[in-house]
């Protein structure tokens, strides 16, 4: 029988594209999720409709420790990809106590679970680039120190920091991914990449004038999900657990992504795009840019979607969408 793997946040972008890669590798799939109402054409479950046959939901959440124990208890996974948290930088600042009982008290009950009842499985946790924040070096490998300036960054750090002191003051198998920005075709449009896409379609279709952004000049190093989330299999697939920077060391703005994707249909970003301080954080993070040359070494892994590519696939899939709608 193949290996049982287990992913929190089974129906996000991330969960959904690991949930497909792992059945592909003849994996058991289970998954975990909150029950959460459809909003518009957006709805969580369509990410899993391609394979809801082949995977096992079980609604829980990971604040909730009873339940999780009881789930971790009944499927007895070999690989536990821990992926659900409040993930919205900007949400975060209006969300301090959430970021406390979802994502670091969530983490810190599976790894309290996994060390009573489960310490041979192996743990994955999705930390992130938010983390080096104000960032201290550039570009950023395992060994830049942190300089959280959001509660969801100084919550991941937290996460962080507990996944690693579970390896090494209990010997559990745990690794995290210090994941940088990394998008798809079904990224909910709180996110600025399918806002803009989004939005691109809409516009070229005749149904919206304007698109309203933030801070037009923050940096980001842009990946693909899939991509990231072969890195997060390969992970545990090592023999010894560890951190690795998973990114794909390009840069880009908010304005040369705007620019490109309204290139795409021969539109001018200048002509739409509009700043409405709303969109403003009340800190920012101005410029991320991973080191990946870990991952490449120990994981032999490489990003194969790069920014253009990136911004194509979405592009094209929003004009899909949103024309398919428009009928
Ligand atoms: O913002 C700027 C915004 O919300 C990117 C999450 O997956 O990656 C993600 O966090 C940048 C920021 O992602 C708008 O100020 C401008 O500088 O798409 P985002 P994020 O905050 O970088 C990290 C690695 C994670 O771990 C997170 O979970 O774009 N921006 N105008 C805007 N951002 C949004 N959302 N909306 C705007 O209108």
């Amino acid at each position: 029988m193949g290996k049982k793997a287990l992913i929190t946040g089974a129906s996000g972008m991330d969960g959904s594209n690991l949930a497909r890669f792992l059945l592909k590798k003849g994996y058991k799939v289970y998954g975990i999720e909150r029950r959460v109402s459809c909003d518009s054409g957006n709805c969580r479950h369509n990410r899993l409709s391609d394979i809801e046959n082949e995977i096992e939901i079980f609604i829980g959440d990971i604040r909730d420790y009873n339940r999780m124990f009881e789930i971790i208890n009944k499927v007895k996974p070999d690989e536990l990809y821990h992926l659900a948290a409040l993930s919205q930088v900007g949400i975060s600042f209006k969300n301090e106590f959430e970021i406390i009982d979802s994502n670091i008290k969530g983490t810190v009950n599976l790894l309290h679970i996994l060390k009573n009842i489960l310490p041979e499985c192996k743990f994955f946790h999705a930390s992130s680039s938010e983390q080096f924040g104000k960032v201290l070096k550039s570009p950023q490998n395992e060994n830049t120190p942190f300089n959280p300036v959001s509660p969801y960054a100084i919550g991941k750090v937290a996460c962080f920091f507990n996944v690693k002191m579970y390896r090494n003051a209990y010997n559990l198998f745990t690794c995290n991914s210090i994941t940088f920005n990394h998008e798809c075709e079904h990224r909910p449009t709180q996110f600025v990449t399918r806002k803009i896409t989004h939005a691109v379609a809409k516009i070229y279709h005749g149904l919206q004038d304007k698109l309203y952004l933030g801070n037009l000049d923050a940096r980001r190093d842009w990946g693909y999900s899939p991509d990231y989330c072969r890195a997060f299999y390969l992970m545990l697939q090592q023999n010894k657990p560890d951190d690795y920077v998973i990114a794909t060391g390009e840069t880009h703005s908010v304005r040369e992504f705007c620019k490109i994707a309204f290139n795409k249909v021969g539109l001018n970003y200048k002509d739409y795009v509009e700043v409405d301080p709303k969109f403003y954080r009340p800190a920012e993070v101005n410029v991320l840019t991973g080191d990946y040359s870990k991952a490449k070494k120990v994981l032999g892994w490489e990003p194969k979607v790069k920014f253009e590519e990136l911004i194509s696939k979405m592009v094209d899939y929003d004009l899909e969408l949103v024309g398919k709608e428009n009928v």
